[in-house]
């Protein structure tokens, strides 16, 4: 703690802070605190929390020059909202920041010719060299002008998606309103506007289509005018570009305009600070697991960090920019695809640095006591014999990829078979993994993971299946398979009639003729039959053969008497039921 803080030096304030802890920032008395609250008509005792703009006052009462310390605490879990306003209070506090480039979404109205619009940007603005290996599925990606890079986000038009819209804006440093010049203002520009106005985001206009002959910009301009944005020429300022994303025509005075507005609110963040990204898009990559695609708000990331993202967590592997190629350091602005999360994060997730070690192994730890808690429960359940059950070992490249195959496999549990890991672990296939694998009876699961040349002998004098895949599907499809081949086939009968017994015409060993009258239903050749006397069954058989008035018929209905072949070892006598139905083999499911 510093005693005596000459004046005019910085101090760093978070953005709470107790009456106590401030006076002791600050190094003066509490009572020099609090008689100045006072002054300033705040009543505030000594434990009481004032906020950071409050205490910014006081502190230049007092001769102290302040800055919200903007620093985020390792236990806190940011939320997209929240990560705005920092970045946002870094942006004014303008220190030793630097330029990045902006952030540009792009938003309309639906088939208003977003997409084709950065498509040709695209084509027109990488940088040479890049060209080549640009990842389609990004819907954010960066281009260059004039040497300066520029992010662009696309959006979707469909009203369905406005909550992405609104994400859109809410990133944005300029938007760009695209509006079709056949189309003019329609209900989604409408809402795009609406969001425009209230974050007071800089906006620059593209009429787009005019090279369509029923293109009509007056009245673009007019309706844009109406929405209360006011172009150049129409009472305003707002700067506009007549375009055709489809010919190329006006992109590149598009792009000069986005250039013009950077350097006039002169975009910038802290490059030094550990990096602080927003997840765009996530998914589960069958082949490479988790994987998001995030935007750097500020900061840098780097490969080998720890990070937490939401409610997820895991060590950058890998990022990839927006053309594919590898980064070892994402710097503000840039959009990139992270490898190495344990789970899918939510989109709006916040990605934060975490400091490594103690952290992710209480994590690992909660996965060990998750697969030790599965296996206590099978182990448990398989006291039941009847439960058929699957032991697996299971090893993967990395925790990632483990988790991953984990919930997956979870989902086939069932209370109709079991599976049972043996051991679960990430690495190579070892001598011990085969050991254990040939005492339960279980095959060995790896993905990404080689066997050792000792495991591999093991396994094959010891006949146990090792089996390997690079693809996480692949891999989860052949332990279900295995599932359900221990299930028990399950049948569903299906009664169609009954027959009462009138004559017997010939009796042979696993054979008999006879006669009767079909009483309820109907009986048909290849179904089942039950012989009932009395109230039991005391046989069953097959009905091969049926015929009606002498002629070979495939089915006999009800009233109708019949002449019938039946095959089995039973002795049917007259006045026994013969009851007629069929056996359907239901498919196995989990
Ligand atoms: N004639 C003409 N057609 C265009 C132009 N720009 C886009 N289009 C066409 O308009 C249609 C819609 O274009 P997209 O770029 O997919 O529109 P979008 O705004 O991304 O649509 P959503 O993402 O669904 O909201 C496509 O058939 C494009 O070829 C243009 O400048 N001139
Ligand atoms: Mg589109």
């Amino acid at each position: 703690m510093t005693d005596q803080q000459t004046p005019l030096q910085i101090v760093k304030i978070p953005s709470t802070i107790t009456v106590k802890k401030f006076a002791e920032l600050l190094g003066v008395p509490v009572s020099a605190v609090i008689t100045e609250l006072l002054r300033n008509k705040i009543m505030a005792t000594i434990n009481e929390e004032i906020d950071y703009e409050t205490a910014s006052i006081i502190a230049d009462d007092l001769g102290f020059k302040t800055e919200e310390d903007l620093e985020v605490a390792q236990t806190e879990t940011l939320t997209l909202e929240k990560l705005l306003e920092i970045t946002k209070k870094e942006q004014e506090q303008d220190k030793k920041l630097i330029l990045r480039p902006p952030i540009v979404t792009i938003l309309g109205h639906v088939d208003h010719g977003k997409t084709t619009l950065l498509d040709t940007i695209r084509k027109t603005s990488v940088a040479a060299g890049e060209a080549g290996g640009i990842t389609q599925h990004i819907s954010a990606y960066q281009a260059k002008k004039r040497g300066q890079v520029i992010t662009f986000i696309d959006t979707p038009g469909h009203e369905a998606f406005s909550a992405m819209r609104e994400r859109g804006v809410s990133l944005a440093d300029i938007a760009i309103l695209v509006v079709a010049a056949d189309d003019s203002v329609q209900p989604q520009t409408k809402e795009v506007i609406t969001y425009i106005k209230e974050r007071n985001i800089p906006t620059i206009v593209a009429i787009n289509k005019i090279d369509k002959p029923e293109a009509n910009v007056m009245r673009v301009k007019k309706e844009l005018a109406e929405q209360g944005i006011l172009i150049e020429g129409w009472g305003g300022k707002v700067l506009c570009n007549e375009i055709s994303a489809k010919n190329n025509i006006g992109i590149s005075d598009l792009l000069e305009s986005i250039l013009l507005l950077s350097e006039v609110e002169n975009f910038r963040a802290d490059e030094k600070r550990d990096g602080l990204a927003v997840v765009l898009e996530s998914h589960l990559d069958p082949q490479k697991g988790p994987l998001a695609t995030i935007l750097v708000k500020t900061g840098a990331l780097k490969v080998g960090q720890d990070i937490a993202v939401g409610k997820t967590y895991g060590r950058i592997r890998r990022m990839e920019d927006y053309a594919g190629k590898n980064v070892e350091r994402a710097t503000p602005s840039m959009p990139i695809v992270l490898f190495g999360l344990n789970e899918v994060p939510q989109t709006n997730d916040v990605v934060q640095v975490v400091s490594g070690k103690s952290f992710a192994r209480a994590k690992s730890q909660e996965l060990a006591q998750r697969l030790a808690g599965a296996k206590s429960k099978t182990a448990h359940a398989t006291e039941d014999d009847t439960v058929p059950k699957l032991p697996i070992v299971l090893k993967a490249d990395v925790q990632g990829s483990l988790e991953a195959i984990d919930q997956i496999l979870a989902t086939y549990q069932s209370e109709k078979v079991f599976l049972v890991y043996v051991a679960a672990g990430i690495g190579n296939i070892t001598e011990s993994d085969v050991k254990m694998a040939q005492s339960a009876g279980a095959a060995v699961y790896g993905f990404n993971v080689s066997a050792t040349p000792v495991a591999k002998r093991l396994a094959e004098s010891g006949a146990v299946n090792i089996k390997i895949y690079t693809i996480i599907y692949q891999l989860v499809d052949e332990i279900k398979k295995q599932l359900l081949a221990l299930l028990p086939t399950e049948t569903i009968r299906t009664d169609l009639g009954t027959l009462t017994v009138l004559a017997l015409f010939r009796t042979e060993k696993e054979r008999m003729i006879i006669g009767g009258r079909v009483t309820k239903g109907h009986i048909a050749i290849g179904a089942n039959l039950d012989v009932v006397r009395g109230e039991r069954v005391i046989g069953t058989g097959k009905l091969s053969k049926v015929q009606h008035n002498k002629i070979d018929v495939n089915e006999v209905k009800q009233d109708k008497e019949c002449g019938l072949t039946f095959e089995g070892a039973t002795k049917i006598k007259v006045g026994d039921l013969l009851v007629c139905y069929t056996e359907e083999e239901q498919p196995k499911m989990l």
